[in-house]
C-alpha cells in the first residue's frame, strides 16, 4: 500500500504571502493544497508543520475521508479558521494525488461536468463614477459576463473594495487589500453615508451599461439588519445578483430580518469555516449564495457537503475567489464547482504574473467562463525555485474604524 511519506508547508510571497501544503506518497506521487489564511499565514503554517505533518506520515493517501475526520475530530479542538485552513489543504493535496493516480481530473472524480463552464465574476471600482465606468467596461473587454461594483464614499478616505490604482484611473488593478508591514493601515467608516451613495452609483451603472448585466455588490460586514434591509430595499430596483455580506452574520438569526425586509438576493459566508456556520441560514433559506472558499472551509470534502445540504434549499454556490486564495485553492474551487448541480458563479481575479511563476496553472477563463481543464488531479503545479526566490514577509489585512475612531467590521 502506497502511505504519506512527507508534508511540506511551503511558503512564499512573490507580492503577497501564500502557504502550501505539499504531500509525497511512498510511491512518489504529489499533492498540493492550499492554506492561506490572509494575514495569520504563520498560525496555520505552524499548525500544519507542528501538529498535522507528523502525525499523517504513514497514512493511506488515498483515504481522503478517514483523513479528514482523523484531523477534524482527532484534534478535538473543532472548525475555527486555522483548524479548518489546515484540514482544507490536507485534503486538496489527497484529492490533486488522487486525480493523479487514476489520470483524472479532479471533477471527473467528484461525478463530472454538470456544464460546459463557471459563470465568473470581477473586481471592478473606482473613487467617482467615470472611473466605475471605465474599471467595468475593462472587464468586459477582457470577457468577464458578470461585475462586482465597489465604490469610494464622499467624505471618506481609502475604503474597502476600491483599488488604489482604480481610484486613481491609472488602468487596470485588481483589488488586494493586504498591506505590506507590520501591522494594519486603518480605513474609516460611516456607515449612513455609504448607504446613501451607493444606490445612486448603481443608478448610474444600470443606466450605462443596461438591465442585462449581472451586477453584484460586497457590504463587508458593515450594517445591522435594519440598515441591510433598508440598503437592499433600495437597491431592488438596479436588480443585484446578490448583496454580499450585509451583517456580520455570526448571528445567523439577523438575517431574518434582512428577509423580511427585502428580497435582494444574499450571499454569506467568505469568513465561515464549517457547515455549522451555515445552519440556520440554509435550513430558514435565509441566504441564496453560499460564499465559502475550499481553501477557509475544510477543503472539497467538507465544502461538498455543505453544497449538497445547500441544495436541498435552492441555495446555491457562490465560491470565494480573491487573490489571497491560492491558484491551488482556485482551481478547487472550479472543479467543485464544474462537477455540483447548484453551481451559481465563480469570483475570479486573475493572480499577478509572479504568483502564476510560482504556481503553474492550466486552469481557463474564455467568454467569461471558468474551466479547471483536463490534467490529472487539481491541476497546478508549484515551482520550488521561483517560491524560494521569495520568503515569507509580515502583511496585514486593514483595520476600519468609525469616524469618532471606534473599531468597526473590517
Ligand atoms: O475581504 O479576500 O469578497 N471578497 C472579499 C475579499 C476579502 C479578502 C480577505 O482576505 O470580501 O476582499
Ligand atoms: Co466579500
Amino acid at each position: 500500500m502506497s502511505t504519506i511519506e512527507s508534508v511540506e508547508v511551503l511558503l512564499t510571497n512573490p507580492g503577497r504571502n501564500f502557504v502550501t501544503v505539499r504531500i509525497t506518497t511512498s510511491d512518489g506521487a504529489t499533492g498540493l493544497g492550499d492554506a492561506t489564511l490572509n494575514g495569520r499565514e504563520l498560525a496555520v503554517a505552524s499548525y500544519l508543520r507542528d501538529h498535522v505533518a507528523p502525525i499523517l506520515i504513514g497514512h493511506d493517501p488515498a483515504a481522503i475521508e478517514g483523513t479528514w475526520q482523523y484531523l477534524y475530530r482527532g484534534a478535538y479542538w473543532r472548525r475555527g479558521p486555522v483548524t479548518m485552513a489546515s484540514i482544507a489543504a490536507v485534503d486538496m493535496a489527497l484529492w490533486d494525488i488522487k486525480g493523479k493516480v487514476a489520470g483524472l481530473p479532479v471533477y471527473q472524480l467528484l461525478g463530472g461536468a454538470v456544464r460546459r463552464g463557471l459563470l465568473t465574476y470581477g473586481h471592478a471600482s473606482g473613487a467617482e463614477i467615470p472611473q466605475i465606468f471605465d474599471s467595468i467596461r475593462e472587464h468586459l473587454d477582457e470577457g468577464y459576463r458578470a461585475v462586482r461594483v465597489q465604490t469610494a464614499v464622499p467624505g471618506l478616505g481609502q475604503v474597502y473594495g476600491v483599488s488604489a490604482a482604480g481610484a486613481s484611473g491609472s488602468g487596470r488593478y485588481d483589488y488586494e487589500p493586504a498591506r505590506p508591514g507590520t501591522r494594519p493601515t486603518e480605513e474609516q467608516w460611516d456607515t449612513r453615508a455609504y448607504m446613501r451613495h451607493l444606490p445612486t452609483v448603481f443608478e448610474a451603472v444600470r443606466g450605462e451599461f443596461g438591465p442585462e448585466l449581472p451586477l453584484l455588490h460586497d457590504g463587508h460586514h458593515r450594517m445591522t439588519p435594519n440598515q441591510a434591509g433598508q440598503l437592499g430595499r433600495a437597491l431592488e430596483p438596479y436588480d443585484l445578483f446578490w448583496l454580499e455580506d450585509c451583517t456580520p452574520a455570526e448571528n445567523q438569526q439577523s438575517l431574518r430580518r434582512v428577509r423580511d425586509l427585502t428580497s435582494q438576493p444574499l450571499a454569506i459566508g467568505e469568513i465561515f469555516n464549517s457547515i455549522w456556520d451555515y445552519q440556520t441560514l440554509i435550513t430558514e433559506q435565509l441566504i441564496d449564495y453560499v460564499r465559502s472558499a475550499v481553501t477557509h472551509t475544510g477543503g472539497i470534502t467538507h465544502l461538498k457537503k455543505i453544497m449538497d445540504f445547500a441544495s436541498l434549499y435552492q441555495i446555491k454556490s457562490g465560491f470565494h475567489g480573491p487573490t489571497d486564495i491560492s491558484p491551488v485553492g482556485q482551481a478547487a474551487a472550479l472543479h467543485l464547482g464544474l462537477a455540483i448541480h447548484n453551481f451559481g458563479i465563480q469570483e475570479y481575479m486573475r493572480h499577478s504574473d509572479p504568483t502564476l511563476e510560482v504556481f503553474h496553472t492550466s486552469y481557463t477563463f474564455a467568454d467569461g467562463l471558468l474551466h479547471p481543464g483536463d490534467v490529472p488531479g487539481l491541476g497546478v503545479e508549484y515551482d520550488d525555485q521561483a517560491g524560494d526566490a521569495h520568503g515569507y514577509s509580515p502583511a496585514y489585512l486593514p483595520v476600519n474604524r468609525l469616524t469618532d475612531g471606534t473599531m468597526h467590521d473590517w
